[in-house]
């Protein structure tokens, strides 16, 4: 009873904060002079001058990962990954929906939430973004040349993949992480036996060197616990992976209560190393299972879905240290190791006192075999045998740390509304400013590596209210820079985000930019239909099958004029764009179509299925204000009778 009672005392005094905050700041801001000309500098990047960082910012339930410019906040791109998204027809033309297939089905939509930069030799290098899906578990990979995805894997024997898509310090795996634990096989039973009977599959995602493709290599098989984060260990820590565990009750129902009992949970520290010693060994279980592994083909613009068939298991308690757990208070959330690799930051949700734990202090309590008990055959090592420091009294809930790379770490505080400096070794607090309002992640640039960029934070924060201007009962999510060269933070900028962000990735914009792609090479372009010249353009009939041949380039479309199509039919217009040159695309929509081709990139060929439902003379035109002569980039079919006998010809000019 008496942990129910710090449950609920530390929640209202998350209200009495909360309210605390907005009466302080409901009025129009008035402070200005001196700071604000200063911030407003700082944050400044004068017209046609590029920003310094960019930064990944998960779109949450948008599903999506946008794109900003750091320090300036300036919104760059949204990249669809697991949602449709009509601007760029993602899942909704033929080359993108295989993108979004699942061993569910076609699920156009998901929660996403860590974006991680891929790493060589433990640094950001610019290639690729990897981003889970909270809901139908997968991880998507996103091309940084592109700036889209070509890559999602599903995760099998997972639901609510939530401790993902962290990068090891040489991109050798991306993990997931089940945050529910699900009967393991999938099957009908009783949720009230789920204690002892369910499972937290963490997996293995083995990364391609050159292409940064992804495979599922091994999961580990571990009790029911809930897995709620995890980061790679880096340079002395390097081969682990920890991962934050809470319901270490393994409580199915009212988890507010029934998953706050225990005075500790665990940090899982995986030695993968030692799975992959185990797996060539031989020890794995290889069990069916069912999931998508989906590829977007840059040269042929298309995406294929495969379904995989098996998964290589490991059991923790057949493979001696595979896994340790290191008990952490009171179900902690963000799972952080530092630069160095030497500590691993638990922040306990409803606990007091941060914890960190040492790497070096594991290993040796490992070596002396300094256990205090097992769970399900798991060695469990002692707190006070681990633990590096602890911090004190820092705020009220904490949730995630980062780190600048000069000894200094970053917590966020969700009840206390604020980020909190506090200094590695000392474990004192250095600093703290209040965020508007209730701050989830935060994110330094780099700040999941061995060399964070230490120049700003993010603070991603839950809760808006008053600090834009009303849009109704829902408004902007928000993001608030801070200014982190000094002894002290400075608030620079608020800038409001898409969706609801939960991580986000930073890296200088130099290691990106010099990457990027400015159009697609023609000649490469191996798409089933492409055209790649005006006099290769047809129209081809298949039954009711009407496939267009069609080329765009400024100004007009190769044919604009096209009779002999019936009610009835399906009309596929396949089209390239023949532009080779940068920022030049052009987009094609008819009259009464579900989809369309809002943005074909130059060099590119994208489909869209046109279904007529009514006799007449229907144009189609041109999206995407691509010349002086844009609003003369149009043409038209005309739709016979089913019945009809006209013949399909296509023109040009005449
Ligand atoms: S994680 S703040 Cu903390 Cu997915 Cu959302
Ligand atoms: Cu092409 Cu507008």
């Amino acid at each position: 009873m008496k942990k129910i009672n710090g449950l609920i005392g530390l929640v209202i005094a998350g209200l009495v904060m909360l309210t605390s905050c907005n009466n302080s700041e409901s009025s129009p801001k008035k402070s200005g002079g001196a700071l604000k000309s200063s911030a407003a500098e700082k944050v400044y990047v004068a017209p046609g001058e590029h920003d310094e960082f960019y930064a990944f910012i998960s779109g949450g339930f948008s599903g999506q990962l946008s794109v900003y410019g750091l320090p300036s906040g300036r919104l760059l791109k949204v990249v669809p990954v697991f949602s449709q998204d009509p601007e760029k027809a993602w899942g909704y033309n033929e080359e993108t929906k295989p993108m979004l297939n699942t061993s569910h089905g076609f699920i156009p939509w998901d929660d996403a939430h860590h974006p991680d930069i891929s790493q060589t030799n433990g640094q950001v290098d610019g290639r690729y973004v990897y981003i889970n899906a909270n809901n139908t578990p997968r991880i998507a990979k996103v091309d940084l040349s592109t700036f889209e995805t070509t890559e999602i894997i599903e995760v099998p024997n997972s639901a609510g993949n939530h401790s993902s898509s962290f990068v090891t310090e040489n991109s050798e795996y991306v993990v997931a992480g089940t945050r529910f634990s699900v009967p393991f096989p999938q099957r009908d039973m009783s949720i009230k036996d789920y204690k002892g009977n369910f499972k937290g599959a963490l997996s293995f995602i083995k990364l391609d060197e050159e292409d940064g493709g992804m495979d599922l290599s091994f999961q580990i098989m571990m009790p029911g616990f809930n897995y709620d984060l995890s980061h790679p260990g880096r340079g002395k820590s390097h081969g682990w992976f920890f991962f934050t565990t809470y319901n270490t009750e393994e409580a199915n129902t009212l988890l507010e209560v029934n998953a706050s009992q225990n005075d500790k949970d665990f940090i899982a520290a995986v030695n993968w190393k030692k799975a992959e010693e185990y797996i060539k060994a031989g020890k794995f279980k290889t069990v069916p299972a069912n999931y998508a592994h989906n590829v977007y083909d840059e040269k042929t613009h298309t995406a294929t879905s495969t379904m995989k068939k098996e998964v290589r298991i490991l059991d923790p308690a057949e493979c001696p240290g595979l896994v340790y757990f290191l008990p952490t208070p009171k179900s902690p959330h963000g799972c952080d190791v530092d630069p160095s690799g030497e500590y691993i930051v638990g922040n306990g949700k409803l606990s007091a006192n941060l914890t960190v734990h040492s790497f070096t202090k594991m290993l040796k309590a490992i070596e002396d075999k300094k256990f205090d008990g097992e769970a399900y055959g798991i060695p469990i090592l002692k707190f006070e045998d681990v633990l590096a420091g602890v911090v004190e009294q820092p705020g009220l809930g904490p949730l995630h740390t980062e780190f600048d790379g000069k000894g200094n770490a970053y917590t966020t505080f969700f009840i206390s509304s604020e980020v909190v400096k506090w200094k590695l070794d000392t474990w004192e607090v250095i600093d703290r400013k209040p965020t508007y309002y209730s701050v989830g992640h935060l994110m330094i640039p780099g700040g999941n590596s061995s060399k964070p960029f230490g120049k700003y934070v993010i603070a991603m924060n839950k809760i808006t209210k008053d600090r834009y201007l009303p849009t109704g009962p829902e408004v902007t999510q928000s993001a608030q820079l801070y200014d982190i060269t000094g002894e002290k933070m400075e608030l620079l900028l608020d800038f409001p985000t898409i969706g609801e962000p939960h991580y986000a990735a930073g890296i200088p914009a130099d290691l990106v930019k010099p990457r990027s792609k400015q159009y697609f090479p023609l000649e490469e372009n191996e798409h089933e239909y492409a055209v790649k010249s005006e006099a290769e353009t047809k129209v081809v009939r298949k039954g009711n099958e009407v496939h267009i041949y069609m080329t765009m380039i400024r100004s007009h479309f190769a044919p604009d004029n096209i009779e002999g199509v019936k009610v009835g039919d399906k009309v596929y217009f396949h089209v390239t764009n023949l532009e080779q040159d940068y920022d030049v695309p052009h987009g094609i929509s008819v009259i009464g179509a579900n989809t369309s081709e809002l943005l074909i990139m130059p060099g590119q060929t994208e489909t869209f299925v046109w279904e007529p439902k009514q006799v007449g003379v229907w144009p189609f035109y041109c999206t995407d204000f691509c010349s002086a002569l844009h609003q003369e980039m149009q043409g038209y079919v005309r739709v016979s009778p089913k019945d009809s006998d006209i013949d399909l010809s296509w023109t040009l000019g005449e």
